[in-house]
């Protein structure tokens, strides 16, 4: 495969500073010689240029640094789309995760029936109207379904860029409640815990990858690092007990790299000042690794 790596040094979408050094850890975790030493071709074209600083108080409360996230998305959107055209593959490191707003516009025109994995703690399907923080990383999902401020659902296109059918979400357990109600209104298939805990990783991924496989052409992954367990990933802004653990992370990789559907992907929300010893890094470069085809033996 050829891969490349574009860093979204993106802190804005979300109240705590660091996570902009995101890119920056993964790469020093070595992101580029594990894929390297797989067999694949990686281009690494370095970060987008950040954003201008946070906005003062003069900005919107109910959508925080609005201008400096649509800015850096736009961007992000067209480099994506970029990558694509020329049939490499998309891999971006984030960042908050208002970035996938701007990968996933820049993927979505690519595929008849673009879908996506949603590997997160969080559901990020708030609007500015339902958000309890206005913070614009617990949005980009509804703004993939074109949902919200249009500012932030029109980048790349005014169409709407995922269908709620091709939405998969895996690992949740926290919700707004204005989140589940949009979930059970539009029919979007969410593996919280309590179904993994219950069926077992293997069960509900195989079951998540027969269900994408038929419907789409193409998915995105979107990898929030709070998906996983705290304890295994202590870098990042919103952490959430009672998460995946790295092993169940490892095989939901595995089973990826397996079935061959995954076109792109954002691993997202690493924040290396909140860390302990870039472990959250080096976990993400760890599941990179199974995503693209690494084995024990
Ligand atoms: C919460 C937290 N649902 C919000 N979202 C987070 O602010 O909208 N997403 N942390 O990753
Ligand atoms: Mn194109
Ligand atoms: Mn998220
Ligand atoms: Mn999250």
């Amino acid at each position: 495969k050829h891969i490349s790596i574009l860093g979204a040094s993106m802190d804005l979408g979300q109240q705590r500073r660091g996570v902009d050094m995101g890119p920056s850890a993964i790469r020093y975790a070595g992101v580029v010689e594990r894929l390297q030493n797989l067999g694949h071709q990686v281009t690494d074209l370095g970060d987008l240029a950040p954003p201008l600083s946070a906005s003062n108080a003069s900005e919107s409360e109910s959508l925080r640094n609005l201008s400096q996230v649509v800015e850096v998305n736009t961007r992000l959107a067209k480099e994506i789309d970029d990558i694509i055209a020329s049939g490499s593959f998309p891999l971006t490191l984030g960042g908050d995760h208002s970035i996938a707003i701007g990968s996933v516009a820049g993927v979505s025109g690519h595929y008849k029936n673009p879908g996506v994995i949603w590997y997160d703690a969080h559901a990020d399907l708030n609007t500015s109207s339902t958000s309890p923080s206005g913070n614009i990383h617990g949005m980009p999902l509804a703004a993939a379904l074109g949902l919200g401020e249009e500012q932030l659902s029109h980048i790349g296109g005014s169409e709407a860029k995922l269908r709620p059918e091709n939405i998969v979400i895996f690992g949740a357990r926290a919700l707004d409640d204005r989140e589940k109600q949009l979930i059970k209104q539009l029919g979007i298939k969410v593996y919280t815990m309590h179904e993994i805990d219950r069926h077992g990783m293997s069960a509900m991924m195989a079951e998540a990858i027969a269900y994408l496989k038929e419907k789409t052409d193409g998915v995105h992954l979107s990898l929030d690092l709070d998906a996983l367990d705290p304890q295994h990933a202590p870098g990042v802004g919103t952490p959430v007990v009672g998460g995946l653990s790295y092993r169940e992370s490892h095989l939901a990789m595995e089973m990826l790299a397996e079935a061959e559907i995954i076109t792109s992907a954002d691993f997202v929300e690493v924040n290396p000042i909140l860390d302990e010893k870039n472990r959250t890094a080096k976990a993400a470069v760890d599941l990179i690794g199974s995503l693209f085809g690494e084995k024990l033996c």
